[in-house]
């Protein structure tokens, strides 16, 4: 039954020659990757009692995190059970399940079979990163690009066997699997040899994607960084240094929101990489000051993405992926309302009378596109918001609270 408040937006659409269902339609084909590692503060399940390391760090105590493979799974699905569409899971390989404890380097499908099974019965695709932090051999923040030949090797056959992980999840799940190389290479201080760092960490990648894989399968994703905590002078894996990678060796490259300069507009540059490399991951994060995760919000920073995959008809070659993580906040919430965030984003930007509004571009008619994209911000967007949850039994305003608190009652006792 179509509410009375839904059929007055599609009205208020259709005067600007919108479609709204078509805007609904294509909002329900978007995946998000929701990444596993807000649901546990990025600790895995190797026993390992370390933080995250590298320079990435949730902060926060708020309980109910989840210990297991299990309690990680029960959470999501909480969680994609409050957030309208089909979506995904990215997965690093320290969340591996099994009661075996084998090395970085000797990772198996089998230690992820759970996850596909999972992913199988609930219908979400799985995506995938090899873990380069939160290891011993990972403490100097150098791993691919470190001096040691035998530091190097250890982590080239991480990389090696991840990716094998993850064209066997690609295959096994009938979707690409994107594994995404995020290294926490570089200096805290000045370094004199930032070129022998560079061409090391180049040659260890080369090495790691030698092998060939059916791109049905799986997609290489390598994302740069600008600094870390702990590597404030140099990181080897700058955006030029992976920009230039991924064109020259048609990997797909990972902007995440987090790692620029805090006055770069990352929405602006997806029409400039795009013209040079196939495919996009974008890590959807909120820096605040610095790097610092925070769980993304319907902000302009967030519209203007959603703007931009839209506008630049970007959509089909850009794998939206997430990555944030509040540990001040109940885990779960934290998931369903930045994800619910990113979609609103994009039903925004699909809701937009786009051809109109470029036609005035075209014409310089500035004033006017001016007025307009002003104007159009007060559009019933809510009302098709909730239409849209509606028809997938997705809760909102209160009893989407409820649900939320609910749910972090439930599992408020774990320590
Ligand atoms: C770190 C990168 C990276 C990580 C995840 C956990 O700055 O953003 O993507 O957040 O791999
Ligand atoms: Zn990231």
């Amino acid at each position: 039954m179509t509410r009375p408040e839904f059929a007055r937006a599609c009205e208020i659409f259709a005067d600007w020659g919108v479609d709204t269902e078509a805007a609904i339609s294509r909002l329900g084909e978007i995946p998000i990757s929701v990444h596993c590692w807000q649901g546990d503060d990025v600790v895995g399940f190797e026993g390992l009692t370390a933080g995250s390391g590298g320079g990435i760090q949730a902060t926060g105590n708020f309980p109910g995190r989840a210990r297991t493979p299990d309690e990680l799974r029960a959470d999501l699905d909480f969680a994609y059970d409050n957030i309208p569409g089909r979506h995904r899971l990215n997965l690093h390989a320290c969340y591996l399940d099994t009661d075996e404890t084998p090395s970085r380097d000797a990772l198996e499908y089998r230690h992820f079979e759970s996850w596909v099974d999972w992913a199988k019965e609930k219908g979400h695709g799985l995506d995938f990163n090899p873990t380069f932090f939160a290891h011993p051999l990972a403490d100097d923040n150098l791993t691919l690009s470190h001096p040691d030949a035998g530091v190097r090797d250890f982590w080239i056959a991480h990389g090696k066997c991840c990716r094998e992980i993850a064209a066997r999840m690609g295959a096994a799940l009938g979707s690409p699997c994107v594994d995404n190389v995020w290294v926490p290479d570089g200096y805290k201080d000045i370094p004199v040899g930032r070129m022998a760092a560079r061409e090391r960490l180049e040659a260890s990648l080369d090495l790691m994607l030698d092998t060939p894989y059916d791109k049905a399968h799986l997609l290489d994703a390598v994302e740069s960084k600008l600094f870390g905590i702990g590597v404030e002078a140099c990181t080897i894996g700058s955006h030029e240094f992976y920009y230039g990678y991924a064109i020259r060796k048609g990997t797909l490259l990972c902007l995440d929101m987090g790692h620029f300069h805090p006055t770069e507009n990352i929405a602006d540059k997806l029409s400039s990489v795009s013209l040079s490399v196939d495919e996009i991951l974008l890590h959807v994060s909120r820096p605040m000051r610095w790097d610092s995760d925070h769980v993304i919000l319907l902000n302009d920073d967030i519209q203007a993405m959603a703007n931009e995959l839209v506008f630049g008809d970007l959509l089909g070659r850009t794998h939206i992926g997430l990555d944030f993580f509040d540990a001040t906040i109940s885990r779960t919430a934290a998931w369903v309302i930045g994800t619910r965030n990113m979609q609103k984003a994009l039903l925004r930007a699909l809701l937009q009378p786009v051809a109109q509004l470029q036609d005035i571009e075209a014409a310089l008619n500035f004033s006017d596109r001016l007025i307009l994209t002003e104007e159009l911000k007060d559009l019933p967007y809510g009302a098709v918001w909730d239409e849209f949850c509606a028809r997938q039994d997705v809760p909102t305003g209160k009893s989407l609270l409820a649900d939320l608190n609910a749910y972090q009652a439930s599992v408020a006792d774990r320590n």
